[in-house]
């Protein structure tokens, strides 16, 4: 049934020439090689939270979260883990599966906060979710103890291409994340890593982008595709609202490009209807973040996507089933 094959070879004018495809041809391409691997009804829900908010040191032109900008979130320290266990036992309880802690750090330090968030992401696997954390740089040694400690993912996003990445922030490289990826792929841990659309990127970057992800050794295990949230404050706070047509391009080719990987429509839902989403399901996106919150922006509400999976005929994919299916395998 696999007919496709997984390439990592992809060459600029292959991708370029898939990302022009007339949009309803490469939604029916995508949603071609999306019903080849995936299990289409199934959608991977999962629970972002920020456990350590605002303060932060880096530049990046889009986050509320960067302390030389002035925005109108609530900064706090890191959160207490009993508090964040009691976030993740109500996201398991609403259906969620994977469980995303988040925390405005440039790095990772070995002091008694990261003990602290290793400790965090044991109680969170002996709930028996997938735990992911997204904590900035990492060393080889860091990603290994957080493995050590049930890590399941690890989320660091490229965000834009090479070439644009210095219009968005100073503060890091592009080598610094992709050095981080390699740690966490030497370390076992699950790779999530994609980007963000409406930065003022050209096609171009997106192309850029999308190549750089999907000739990595290997494709990461899940590319979240973020719209621009626009937060005042922020010196992205003006920039157009990101065409829905361009989030389910992007999809498309990201499903096209890396067919065995779980698209995530991350970051945008809370402006988009039913409708566009069930678009991007269709185009290939087959995982989401759920819960009133992404780290400090909107999301639509469990309530509300209760009611879509319904509508659509939806079912929570299950956790660790990449696990399962390769030990039933063995
Ligand atoms: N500090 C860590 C880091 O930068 O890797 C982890 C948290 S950071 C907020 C995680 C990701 O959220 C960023 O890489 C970016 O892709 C996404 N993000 C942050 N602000 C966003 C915004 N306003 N709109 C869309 N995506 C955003
Ligand atoms: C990802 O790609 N998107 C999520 C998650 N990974 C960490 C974050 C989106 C953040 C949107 C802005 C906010 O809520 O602060
Ligand atoms: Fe800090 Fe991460 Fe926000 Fe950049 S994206 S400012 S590193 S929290």
């Amino acid at each position: 049934m696999q007919d496709v094959q997984i390439r990592h070879d992809w060459t600029i004018e292959e991708i370029k020439a898939i990302y022009n495809t007339p949009l309803l041809e490469l939604m029916y391409r995508a949603a071609t090689i999306h019903r080849q691997y995936q299990a289409t009804a199934e959608v991977q829900v999962c629970t972002l939270l920020s456990i350590k908010t605002g303060g932060c040191s880096e530049d990046c032109a889009y986050c509320p979260q960067a302390a030389r900008y002035h925005t109108d979130i609530k900064v706090h320290g890191l959160m207490k883990k009993d508090e964040v266990l009691d976030y993740a036992r109500k996201a398991r309880e609403a259906g969620s599966t994977r469980f995303c802690m988040g925390a405005a750090w440039r790095e990772v330090r070995d002091n008694r906060d990261f003990d602290r968030v290793l400790d965090m992401v044991k109680g969170v696997n002996e709930l028996g979710m997938e735990v992911c954390c997204t904590l900035g740089m990492l060393t080889e040694d860091q990603a290994k103890k957080l493995a050590d400690a049930g890590l399941y993912a690890y989320n660091h996003n490229l965000d834009t291409s090479d070439e644009y990445y210095g219009e968005i922030i100073t503060t890091r490289t592009y080598d610094d994340r992709l050095k981080t990826l390699d740690n966490v792929r030497k370390a076992g841990v699950s790779v999530c890593c994609g980007g963000i659309v409406g930065l003022g990127e050209s096609h171009e970057d997106r192309i850029k982008m999308l190549h750089t992800l999907s000739t990595l050794p290997k494709h990461p295990d899940s590319v979240p595709i973020n719209a621009l949230t626009r937060v005042k404050g922020t010196p992205l706070e003006h920039m157009p609202k990101v065409e829905f047509w361009d989030m389910v391009r992007m999809i498309a080719t990201t499903r096209i490009l890396m067919p065995g990987a779980m698209v995530r429509l991350s970051a945008g839902r809370a402006e988009m209807s039913i409708s566009e989403q069930a678009m991007c399901f269709m185009a290939g996106a087959n995982s989401i973040f759920t819960g009133e919150k992404l780290l400090t922006t909107d999301n639509p509400s469990f309530e509300q996507d209760h009611m879509m999976f319904e509508l659509l005929g939806l079912k929570a994919r299950e956790a660790f089933k990449d696990e399962k299916a390769t030990a039933e395998a063995c």
